[in-house]
């Protein structure tokens, strides 16, 4: 896959109730104060990448809806509308899909099935489907006939450590994986360099590659050090906030070529 670049980013700003938001860590309430700046340097790094950000109002009862990645996958001529697993963070993706449905063709996934966008992992012309506590087998299959119409191919992957697929596995270009315990010795991996992060930095897997930047969380230097090998340009983004409520980088953005 020839490198992507992307123009646009979708973001939402988080709401007063974000704090009232999923998480599964222990890691003590978010402060709001610092949730917004957080999320205005996430908005000014990716403007640092090249892109527009389209920055889209809260949506106050969804505490949630910041994480928008989980809201929609999205390719150059596809959107698939997810249906997110967690009830209470369905109708998220209704603002989404009636921004997105002006400039491409969209599919949506259909109820028994279910989606997070967090556990679609692409690599070139493949997509990895975590299965999750999130995305459901019914939801798997879906993208699986939907990922074929549009000549992807997919997969799917358990997920158990973790929230969502790309909490634990992410992608640096089409060479390299990154990856916690549970994804580093999988097969389906083997053909990549696989950089396993330790245990103390399994925050940092989820990273985020832009236009040839490399955007990663601040503070995990052993991380920090094996990225600046692979020479790329590399953001240190604060994202302690978005942490506490199980949020990555990849998680706070809609990114479009
Ligand atoms: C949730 O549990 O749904 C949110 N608190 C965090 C979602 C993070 N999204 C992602 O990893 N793609």
């Amino acid at each position: 896959m020839a490198r992507m670049n992307y123009k646009r980013a979708i973001v939402r700003r988080p709401g007063p109730r974000f704090a009232e938001g999923l998480t599964t860590v222990d890691l003590g309430k978010p402060d709001f104060e610092k949730a917004l700046q957080q999320h205005e340097d996430y908005c000014d790094a990716l403007k640092r990448c090249g892109l527009e950000v389209m920055v889209l109002p809260t949506l106050p009862e969804f505490p949630d809806s910041p994480f928008v990645e989980d809201t929609a996958i999205i390719t150059q001529n596809l959107v698939v509308i997810t249906r997110p697993g967690d009830k209470s963070r369905r109708g998220e993706e209704k603002s989404i899909s009636e921004i997105l449905r002006q400039d491409r063709e969209l599919e949506f996934i259909k109820g028994p099935g279910t989606v997070d966008g967090g556990d679609i992992l692409r690599i070139g012309s493949h997509f990895f489907i975590g299965l999750s506590e999130r995305t459901n087998i019914e939801g798997a299959n879906q993208l699986h006939a939907i990922f074929s119409r549009h000549k992807f191919t997919s997969s799917t992957i358990t997920v158990t450590a973790v929230l969502h697929l790309k909490s634990g596995v992410t992608c640096i270009g089409d060479k390299h994986v990154i990856a916690i315990d549970e994804f580093a010795c999988r097969p389906e991996f083997k053909a990549f360099d696989v950089i396993n992060a330790p245990n103390d930095e399994a925050y940092a897997v989820n990273c985020l590659l832009i236009n040839g930047t490399l955007l990663m969380p601040r503070g995990f230097q052993k991380m920090a050090e094996q990225f600046k090998t692979l020479g790329y340009p590399i953001i240190e983004v604060d994202m302690t906030e978005f942490q506490k409520m199980d949020g990555g980088l990849t998680c706070l953005s809609l990114l479009l070529t």
